[in-house]
C-alpha cells in the first residue's frame, strides 16, 4: 500500500477519521472552544510557571544571540542586505498583526502564528524560515522565553540593531500548545478570494469597493493580515487601497497616523519578494512529511536569495533597507510614480525617471525605487497624505510616532501593565493600556470584609438579585483575548459601561449609590488609613447576596472566597471608544441578548462565546446560569429563565426543571423566546430563551445539566457555583496572581 505522504487517504479508519457528528450537523453546537489550552496538554506541565521561569533568563545574552543571528545568514536561507531585519520585523509585525479591537482575539500574545491556520496563511509566506532561523535560541533559552515573547522580541530587537530607538519592551506571554479554535477568522472557504469575501454580505459602494467589513474581523480579506498590497481586489487603486486600510488598522485599534507611523516605520526596512511567477509549494500545513512544517517550496532557481518568491512583489522601499531613516517617505512623496508588474506579475509602482541608486540585496546591478499600492495610499489619501507628507520632511516626528505606534502594536493585547515581565517595561503609561491607580493605603481584612457584607446585605434596596447582577457586570467584561475589562478599577461606573443596556443602568446607578455611601463612610471613619474601593464593594456586594441565597436554600456555612485590593479607575484613563468593544452582543448569564447588534450568531453561540472569553469550562459555564437563574440575576429583572419557585435561593432548581419531562416547551415566532407547559394541565409554568434551552437540549450540555439535577446536585451546585464565580471575579486579579 502506497499513499502519498502529502495527501490524505480518501477514508482514514484511525485517529479521528471518517465523517464526524460535525459533517452530519454542521449547527451543533461547538464546546471544543471551552476545551482548549487545560494544563494536562502543556508540554511544561499544569502548573507551568513562566513568569518564574523567565526570571531566570539572561536577558542581555539572549538579545546578544539575537543581535548576532540577525546578520548570520545561513545558505538554506540568505539574508537579503546581510541582515534578517526586515524579515523579524514583518514576522513580529505579522504575529502582533492579527489582533482585532472589536473581540479582542487574535495578537501575539500566545504565540499562535506556529500554528495553522496561522502559520499556513498566504500572507505568512516565509515566515517559517524565520521562525526556523530562531530555533536554536529557542532552544538554547529553553523554558525561560516563550515562542510568543520571542517571535515579536526579534522584531523589535532587529528594529534596535538598525538603528531604531524603540520605547521598550514587555515579556511574559505565555505559550499556548494549539491552534486557538475561538477565533473567527471570516467564512469565506478560499484565501484572498477576489471580489467574494463573505464578510462584505454584499455591500459595495459606488465604486463597487466593499464597505462594511463584518465584525469582529479586521482584514480585508481571508488569508492576509490586513489588506491586499495590490488595492482591493488587486485593483491598483491606491485611492480605494487607502479605504481599506483605515477600515482594517482601525479595527485593531489604530487610528490615521498610527497607521501612518506603522507603514511607515515597517517599509522603511527590508524588501518584497517576487522573483519570478513559478508557482509555490503547498505551505506548512499542507507540505509532505519531508518538507518537516517548512512550506511555499520554490523551485525557480536557487529558491531564495535573490530567486526568493514570497508575495510575488519586488519591490525595496529606501536607500538604506537596513538602517532606520524616513528615506521610505521621502521617496514616496519626492518621485513620480507609475504602475508596473513585478517579475512574478504583481501590480506595484515604480519611479519614473529613477536614479536607480537603491541596493541590490544580493550585490548586483542597482535598483530603481519601488512602492507597493498600499504604500502609495499614504501619499494619495488626503489625511494620510497631509500626515506622512508632514513626516517626510520630519524625522523626529516620524520616529517618535512610530516609537509609540510599534509598541502599541505589540503590547495591544497583554492587557493590565501588571503582565509586563522584564527590564525594559516603559515608566509611560498609555491610554490604551487602560490604566488603573496604585494601592496606596492598607487593604481591607476579613473582618472588614465580614463587616461590609454585613452592611450590604442589610441595605434596604440592596437584594440578592441586583447584587449579583451588578457584581456579574462589572467583572464579566473580561475578555481572555486581550486580558482587557473586569471587576478591577470599577469601570462599570463609569462610561460606557454605565449607560450598556445589559447593566441595566437605572437600577445599576440605584446600587452603586447605595455602595458608594457604604465606601465613603468606611473610609471616612478612623480604620487605621485602611480604604475599600468601589471595585471591592461591588464584589463583596455579590458575595453577600450569594451567601444570603446559599443560606436560603440551608448551606449557612458559605464563604465566597474574596481578594481585596481592587482599584477604582477614573473616567479620563478609560477610553470610551474602545471600551464601547466590551459592550457584549449577549451575556447568556444575564440573559440577555442585544437583537439590533452586529452579531450573526446564535443567542447560545454567544453564550458559548462569552464563556470562552472568561476562560471558563463547560461545567463552570453551565453552574453559572443556572446558579445566577436560581439566584434571579436577569438583566432586565425578568422572570425568562427563572425556573424555580424560589428565586433569590442558590438551589439547584433551574437544572431539576429543565429536564422534568412533566413540562413541553414551544418556540415563539422569533424562535428566541419559549413558553413551558404543564403536560397534563396546559397551564403555563415557564418562559426561557435559547440561552436557557440550549442546557437541555444540547446533548453534551444535558449531560452536565444531568449531574446537578441528580442527586448530591444541590450540594455540587453550590461547591461549583461558588467557585466559578469567585474565579470570574478575579479573572482579572493579574496583580496578586
Ligand atoms: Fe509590510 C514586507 C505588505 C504594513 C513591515 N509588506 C511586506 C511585503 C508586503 C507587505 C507585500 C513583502 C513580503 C515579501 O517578502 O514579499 N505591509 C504590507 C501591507 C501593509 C503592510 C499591505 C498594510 C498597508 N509592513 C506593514 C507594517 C509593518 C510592515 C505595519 C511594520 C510595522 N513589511 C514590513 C517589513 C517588510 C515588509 C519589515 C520586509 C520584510 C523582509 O525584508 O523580508
Amino acid at each position: 500500500l502506497q499513499t502519498s505522504f502529502g495527501k490524505c487517504p480518501k477514508i482514514s479508519d484511525a485517529a479521528g477519521g471518517g465523517t464526524r457528528s460535525h459533517d452530519w450537523w454542521p449547527c451543533q453546537l461547538r464546546l471544543d472552544v471551552l476545551r482548549q489550552f487545560s494544563p494536562e496538554q502543556n508540554p511544561l506541565g499544569g502548573n507551568f510557571d513562566y513568569a518564574a521561569a523567565f526570571a531566570t533568563l539572561d536577558y542581555k545574552r539572549l538579545k546578544e544571540d539575537i543581535k548576532d543571528l540577525l546578520s548570520n545568514s545561513q545558505s538554506w536561507w540568505p539574508a537579503d542586505f546581510g541582515t534578517y531585519g526586515g524579515l523579524f520585523i514583518r514576522l513580529a509585525w505579522h504575529s502582533a498583526g492579527t489582533y482585532r479591537a472589536v473581540d479582542g482575539r487574535g495578537g501575539g500574545g500566545m504565540g499562535q502564528q506556529r500554528f495553522a491556520p496561522l502559520n499556513s496563511w498566504p500572507d505568512n509566506a516565509n515566515l517559517d524560515k524565520a521562525r526556523r532561523l530562531l530555533w536554536p535560541i529557542k532552544q538554547k533559552y529553553g523554558k525561560a522565553i516563550s515562542w510568543a515573547d520571542l517571535l515579536l522580541l526579534a522584531g523589535n530587537t532587529a528594529l534596535e540593531e538598525m538603528g531604531f530607538p524603540v520605547l521598550g519592551f514587555g515579556f511574559g506571554r505565555p505559550d499556548t500548545w494549539q491552534s486557538d479554535e475561538s477565533v473567527f477568522w471570516g467564512a469565506e472557504t478560499t484565501f484572498v478570494p477576489q471580489g467574494n469575501d463573505i464578510r462584505y454580505n454584499g455591500s459595495t459602494d459606488f465604486v463597487g469597493r466593499a464597505t462594511h467589513l463584518e465584525e469582529p474581523l479586521a482584514a480585508t480579506h481571508m488569508g492576509l493580515i490586513y489588506v491586499n498590497p495590490q488595492g482591493p481586489n488587486g485593483n491598483g487603486d491606491p485611492m480605494m487601497s487607502a479605504l481599506d486600510i483605515r477600515e482594517a488598522f482601525g479595527r485593531m485599534g489604530m487610528n490615521d497616523s498610527e497607521t501612518v507611523a506603522l507603514i511607515a516605520g515597517g517599509h522603511a526596512f527590508g524588501k518584497a519578494h517576487g522573483a519570478s511567477s513559478t508557482a509555490l509549494g503547498p505551505p506548512p500545513e499542507g507540505g509532505s512529511l519531508e518538507q518537516q512544517d517548512f512550506g511555499w517550496a520554490n523551485s525557480f532557481g536557487t529558491g531564495n536569495a535573490d530567486d526568493a518568491i514570497t508575495s510575488g512583489l519586488e519591490v525595496i522601499w529606501s536607500k538604506t533597507p537596513t538602517k532606520w531613516s524616513n528615506d521610505y517617505l521621502k521617496s514616496l512623496f519626492h518621485n513620480t510614480w507609475t504602475l508596473v508588474k513585478s517579475p512574478a506579475g504583481a501590480l506595484q509602482f515604480e519611479a519614473l525617471n529613477s536614479t536607480v541608486d537603491y541596493p541590490d540585496p544580493f550585490n548586483g546591478a542597482a535598483r530603481h525605487a519601488t512602492m507597493l499600492v498600499s504604500d502609495l495610499a499614504l501619499r494619495e489619501d488626503p489625511i494620510y497624505g497631509a500626515i506622512a507628507g508632514a513626516w517626510a520632511s520630519n524625522f523626529t516626528l516620524l520616529t517618535d510616532a512610530f516609537a509609540n505606534a510599534w509598541f502599541k502594536l505589540l503590547h495591544r493585547d497583554m492587557g493590565p501593565i501588571s503582565r509586563y515581565l522584564g527590564p525594559e517595561i516603559p515608566q509611560q503609561q498609555f491610554i490604551w493600556q487602560d490604566p488603573l491607580p496604585k494601592v496606596n493605603y492598607p487593604c481591607i481584612t476579613p473582618s472588614d470584609e465580614a463587616t461590609l457584607k454585613q452592611q450590604i446585605i442589610s441595605t434596604p434596596g440592596l437584594t440578592v438579585e441586583n447584587l449579583v447582577s451588578v457584581a456579574w457586570g462589572s467583572a464579566s467584561t473580561f475578555r481572555g483575548g486581550d486580558k482587557r475589562g473586569g471587576a478591577n478599577g470599577a469601570r462599570i461606573a463609569l462610561q460606557p459601561q454605565a449607560s450598556w443596556a445589559v447593566n441595566n443602568p437605572k437600577q445599576l446607578q440605584k446600587v452603586l449609590s447605595k455602595l458608594t455611601t457604604i465606601q465613603t463612610a468606611f473610609n471616612s471613619a478612623n480604620h487605621g488609613g485602611k480604604q475599600v474601593s468601589l471595585a471591592d464593594l461591588i464584589v463583596l456586594g455579590g458575595n453577600a447576596a450569594i451567601e444570603k441565597g446559599a443560606a436560603a436554600a440551608g448551606y449557612t456555612n458559605v464563604t465566597v472566597p474574596f481578594t481585596a485590593g481592587r482599584v477604582d479607575a477614573t473616567q479620563a484613563d478609560t477610553d470610551i471608544t474602545t471600551f464601547e468593544y466590551l459592550n457584549p452582543q449577549g451575556d447568556g448569564f444575564r440573559n440577555y441578548r442585544n437583537y439590533t447588534g452586529w452579531s450573526l450568531a446564535r443567542t447560545e453561540e454567544l453564550l458559548v462565546d462569552k464563556a470562552q472569553q472568561l476562560t471558563l469550562t463547560a461545567p463552570e459555564m453551565t453552574v453559572l446560569v443556572g446558579g445566577m437563574r436560581a439566584l434571579n440575576a436577569n438583566f432586565d429583572n425578568s422572570a425568562t429563565g427563572i425556573l424555580t419557585a424560589e428565586p433569590g435561593t442558590l438551589t439547584n432548581d433551574f437544572f431539576v426543571n429543565l429536564v422534568d419531562m412533566r413540562t413541553v416547551w414551544t418556540a415563539d415566532s422569533t424562535g428566541e423566546l419559549f413558553t413551558g407547559k404543564d403536560r397534563t394541565t396546559g397551564k403555563t409554568k415557564w418562559t426561557a430563551t435559547r440561552a436557557d434551552l440550549v442546557f437541555g437540549s444540547h446533548a453534551e450540555l444535558r449531560a452536565i445539566v444531568e449531574v446537578y439535577a441528580q442527586a448530591g446536585g444541590k450540594d455540587q451546585v453550590v461547591s461549583d457555583f461558588v467557585a466559578a464565580w469567585a474565579k470570574v471575579m478575579d479573572l482579572d486579579r493579574f496583580d496578586v496572581k
